[in-house]
């Protein structure tokens, strides 16, 4: 048998293997988007040492102790030149935490740091916490704003499954220590994918939401709302306005969910959302962009149609295939946008884009007309513009 030390050996170079993969640009573009070959951070990239062990004297066999399914839905923010994601990582026991990992350059050699991060629980503790979505508000706080779930209280004791989902919320200034904050009240139903806009808007701090029925069923809730609370310590919205509606026979016929809080152009706020739509297969989650008025983010003022980006190759292959899933991005300051997604709940990758090929993807990319027939009249007039051109 191998010793000890020859099998640490091996762990620690795969594992240095697995961190020092350097990535590579697609040749296959649409030119608006960019992605990489590889995945930027998967289970494999979980440090060694939050999985064995070490000591030979209470692991001889250097056997894990504590496996790690996936690492997906990352929150991102750049600070001190890092480019940080608060990666949603899940244990084999299906618990769901957070985990800072870092990057010098954005794409490549992401890793994680020591710990994961310990969040503080209010009252009511969270029996699993995930998609953590980083706002940089103008109050001076970093905000992180996650699905808390909890066993539905009011459910028949045989039904083990029935769940709450509720917007948590907590604030740091380095992602190292946080406050938690009581979790949002809103009057709504459930809520998921809750991202707070980073200005004050009419001095309230401004709430996209998904209010919802159930926990996975959106019912006759869903769409992207928006809501605003006098505060983040006591967070209540009143009133939500669905600002961008699940609509039949598109690419949020199930439903929809804001991704990253949105990034500030002279043109207006440019968002990233996820759409659902049902197949004969199950549920295919894909990425869109929109956007909104720089005055009044409620207002939609470019909704492009179909989506940014669906599930390409390995992405369709996972522990929930078909999903395609953000709630991070990071504009720079020459205008690179990197968008940190998911796929099919398993593993983190990028893709990079720009703020000017943005703006023009949702400033003409017609809007989705509704019916074939329109889909046809616009590939007509696209034809009729090329006229002597092919
Ligand atoms: O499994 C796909 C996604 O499902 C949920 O998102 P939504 O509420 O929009 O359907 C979330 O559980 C998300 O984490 C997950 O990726």
């Amino acid at each position: 048998m191998e010793s000890f030390e020859d099998q640490l050996k091996k762990l620690k170079n795969r594992y240095e293997s697995v961190i020092n993969n350097l990535n590579q640009p697609m040749f296959d573009s649409n030119g608006v988007i960019q992605r990489y070959k590889f995945p930027i951070l998967t289970a494999k990239h979980i440090p060694i040492h939050w999985r064995y062990d070490l000591n030979p004297e209470t692991n001889p066999l250097l056997l894990e102790r504590i496996g790690i399914n996936a690492t997906f839905n990352a929150g991102a923010i750049k600070m001190n030149n890092k480019y940080l994601l608060v990666v949603r990582v899940e244990a084999a026991d299906r618990k769901s935490f957070f985990a800072v990992a870092e990057s010098d350059n954005g794409i490549n050699k992401f890793q994680f740091r020591k710990r994961p991060i310990t969040l503080p629980e209010t009252e009511d503790p969270d029996t699993n916490v995930y998609d953590m979505r980083l706002t940089e508000h103008e109050d001076g706080w970093i905000y992180g704003l996650f699905c808390t779930e909890r066993h539905d209280p009011d459910a028949p004791k045989e039904d083990t499954s029935a769940a709450i989902a509720k917007c948590g919320i907590a604030r740091t200034k380095d992602l190292i220590s946080w406050e938690r904050l009581p979790d949002l009240i809103s009057h709504s139903g459930q809520q998921r994918n809750v991202v707070l806009h980073p200005e004050f808007i009419n001095g309230k701090y401004a709430l996209y939401t998904r209010p919802q029925d159930g926990f996975i069923d959106t019912g006759s809730g869903g769409g992207i709302g928006f809501g605003l609370t006098d505060s983040m310590e006591k967070a209540e919205v009143l009133k939500e306005k669905i600002i961008d509606p699940k609509v039949y026979h598109t690419i949020t016929e199930v439903k929809n969910g804001l991704g990253p809080a949105p990034v500030k152009t002279d043109k207006g706020w440019l968002h990233l959302a996820h759409g659902v739509r049902n197949t004969a297969a199950g549920l295919r989650y894909v990425l869109y962009a929109f956007m909104t008025d720089l005055k009044d983010p409620s207002i939609v003022i470019h909704r492009p149609g179909g989506y940014l980006m669906a599930p390409d190759k390995v992405e369709r292959i996972g522990d929930v295939s078909n999903v395609l899933f953000s709630n991070g991005w990071i504009c720079d300051n020459d205008g690179t946008i990197y968008i940190y997604y998911a796929s099919s709940d398993t593993r983190m990758h990028v893709a990079t884009t720009s703020v000017e090929k943005m703006i023009d993807y949702c400033q003409n990319t017609p809007e989705d007309g509704l019916r074939s027939a329109k889909t046809v009249d616009a590939i007509n007039t696209l034809i009729d513009h090329n006229k002597d051109l092919y």
